[in-house]
């Protein structure tokens, strides 16, 4: 799909508040401004870049090494993975997490609203593309609320004529002082599975610490309460609540499977954690939809 940037500003842009550019490799970014935070979004995976309260530093983490290239996602801010999360359930030639943070999102709204905060509303629906890796008809709209905190909700409708199930995520990646001295809060006596266990422990203590020298993949299951991110370092509490999501997803690749990653700067896993609302579990946790229903995903953070 091929944006003009002159278009754009013409037909959404808003003097002083929203711009959009050229921004890196090319990718056309959403930048908003207003008197509550800023806030930079890529059409490209309808990925939210950065999210920066007025008088404060960013919430959200980008990787130093991230591509910013079509076919490859982005690393860092918010991906949305969708129409699944993680690995395709039989077909590994998939990508990973789904074609939504692959995809060329139009821009459907963008206005101002009473109370100073900004609305944009991406959408995607189904084409050639999207149909060889999932055959079903949709539109999937994705609304930013850039405010005081940031909302996100991702809304799904099946346009088709048969039913289909689908898994999602918002793969929040919010900045930390050092991953050794956060604490995550909300998901104390939560039931979770950790990697690829299969079975499920419960999570004993209060809060969630990250010091123990290993990647944190955990899928928090039934799990519905607020979380919040205790960062003495920083010195702020980011709280983040969500609705229509039974999964949450803690992440941190820790030293070993950042090694992996070409798109993760070395060290660069100290400086983020990944706390994910999401409905993320094939056979338990799927959202099926008949045609004409919907399903919304939503979070909301900001400082606390
Ligand atoms: O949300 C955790 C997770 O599914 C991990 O298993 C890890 O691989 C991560 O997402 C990143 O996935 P990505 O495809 O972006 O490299």
């Amino acid at each position: 799909m091929t944006y003009t940037i002159n278009a754009l500003n013409q037909q959404y842009g808003i003097a002083g508040k929203v711009t959009f550019v050229n921004g890196k490799g090319n990718l056309p970014v959403v930048v908003i401004n207003n008197e509550l935070s800023s806030a930079a979004l890529s059409l490209y995976g309808a990925h939210l870049l950065s999210f920066t309260p007025a008088g404060a530093a960013d919430l959200l983490w980008m990787s130093d090494a991230s591509f910013y290239e079509a076919g490859k996602p982005i690393r860092g801010g918010i991906p949305l993975c969708f129409p699944w999360f993680g690995p395709h359930a039989t077909d590994a030639a998939k990508p990973q997490h789904g074609f939504g943070r692959l995809s060329h999102w139009q821009v459907q709204e963008v206005s101002a609203l009473g109370d100073g905060a900004t609305r944009v509303v991406l959408m995607l629906a189904e084409s050639a593309a999207t149909l060889e890796l999932w055959p079903h008809a949709f539109i999937a709209t994705a609304e930013f609320i850039i405010g005081t905190s940031l909302q996100l909700n991702l809304k799904v409708t099946n346009t088709g004529t048969g039913d289909f199930e689908y898994s999602n995520a918002l793969h929040t990646y919010f900045k930390v002082s050092d991953i050794d001295r956060i604490k995550v809060a909300g998901l104390a006596q939560a039931s979770f599975y950790s990697g690829a266990a299969t079975t499920l422990q419960t999570q004993e203590t209060e809060l969630l610490s990250f010091d123990r020298g290993e990647e944190t993949n955990r899928r928090y299951v039934q799990h519905t309460s607020n979380c919040a991110i205790h960062d003495e370092g920083l010195n702020r509490k980011i709280e983040v609540s969500k609705s229509g999501s039974k999964v949450t997803v803690v992440w941190n690749p820790w030293q070993e499977t950042e090694k992996k990653m070409v798109d993760i700067q070395p060290g660069g896993h100290k400086t983020f954690i990944c706390i994910e609302p999401a409905n993320a579990y094939p056979g338990i946790d799927m959202i099926q939809l008949k045609p004409g229903e919907s399903h919304t995903l939503g979070t909301s953070f900001g400082l606390v």
